[in-house]
């Protein structure tokens, strides 16, 4: 059966609001230690999911099919919030475990030798100068980082 509205305004009303981007529906996760980059979450050190949860309260965490609700994020994360889902970077985080240590300093190091291959967000969390290059720069900052002498920051 055809509806009827009895509304004609159809498309052409002059008063009518602009049409609103859909994208402005997207949630903006972005606080004090993190920000969207490309399609990541780039985080510093120690931010937690409270943190994000705090400034975009819908947003799901994920470690693979577990969703997170408290604690440290993690690189390799995910983050979905509106229709968007980002990979979560922890900058000087390259093993995913939420934290900096001497074990992430290590591998930054081999990295920057050659000696081991960081690939995808784990690549973006050893760039802790953010100069597109792993050097032992990044090295020395992670190994700083992991005793407590240097702040990471993006
Ligand atoms: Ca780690
Ligand atoms: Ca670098």
């Amino acid at each position: 059966m055809k509806r009827t509205t009895g509304n004609d305004q159809q498309g052409e009303n002059p008063n009518e609001k602009p049409s609103e981007d859909p994208k402005q529906e997207e949630p903006k996760i972005e606080g004090k230690g993190f920000k969207i980059i490309d399609n990541n979450l780039v985080c510093e050190p120690n931010i937690t999911v409270q943190n994000i949860k705090s400034v975009v309260s819908t947003a799901t965490i994920k470690d693979g099919n577990t969703n997170k609700t408290t604690g440290n994020l993690a690189t390799g994360w995910k983050i979905t919030a509106g229709e968007k889902t980002y990979s979560i970077v922890v900058k000087g985080d390259v093993n995913g475990d939420g934290k900096v240590t001497t074990v992430d300093a290590a591998r930054v190091l081999k990295a920057a030798a050659n000696k081991y291959e960081l690939i995808g967000v784990f690549l973006t969390a050893a760039d802790v100068n953010n100069d597109n290059k792993i050097t032992t720069v990044d090295a020395a900052r992670v190994l700083k980082a992991a005793a407590g002498k240097y702040n990471i920051s993006i």
